[in-house]
């Protein structure tokens, strides 16, 4: 099981909280999007993501990026227990969705670039290897009901 110090809790829980779902998740997705295009093809119900000013202004992305963030938050209220939180969505992405794992690391880099730009010098080192090691947690969770 994965084992978070109090120091880790406290770098999750105090970003998160100034964190607004809709405008972080519509980045972290956009930048998704856009600087990795193939991920474009998952998609294609969403109409235009085939350039940065269409991916940017599709209010289905906007709603996608905080459906994402606001699933992002269950982990977060159930850190010891990532897995079990993201069981059915891992079955989801994997056997409905057909989503390649690969694309959820991905995801987690946006996000903490979308998080170093909002918070700048407060988004410290420490403060970055524990979102980081949170976006692993995460995707593994993510990841655990592929085959
Ligand atoms: Ni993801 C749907 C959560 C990464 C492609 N995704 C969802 C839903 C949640 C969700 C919640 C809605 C489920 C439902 O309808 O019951 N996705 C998450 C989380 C992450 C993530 C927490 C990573 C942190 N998803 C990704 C990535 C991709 C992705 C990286 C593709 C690149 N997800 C999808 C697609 C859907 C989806 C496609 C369906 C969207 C729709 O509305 O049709």
């Amino acid at each position: 099981m994965v084992h978070w110090t109090d120091e880790e809790r406290q770098a999750i829980t105090s970003i998160w909280a100034e964190v607004n779902v809709e405008e972080t998740g519509h980045q972290a997705l956009t930048r998704v999007l856009v600087v990795y295009p193939w991920t474009q093809r998952y998609f294609s119900t969403f109409g235009n993501v085939s350039n940065a000013t269409a991916i940017a202004g599709n209010p289905k992305v906007r709603a996608h990026g905080k459906t994402v963030l606001v699933a992002l938050g269950d982990a977060i209220k159930n850190l010891d227990n990532v897995k079990a939180t993201y069981a059915k969505l891992s079955e989801l992405h994997s056997e409905k969705l057909h989503v390649d794992p690969e694309n959820f690391k991905l995801l987690g880099e946006t996000l903490i670039i979308s998080l170093a730009a909002q918070f700048g010098a407060a988004f410290t080192p420490d403060i970055q290897a524990t979102w980081q090691k949170l976006m692993a947690v995460v995707t593994a969770a993510l990841s655990k009901q592929y085959y």
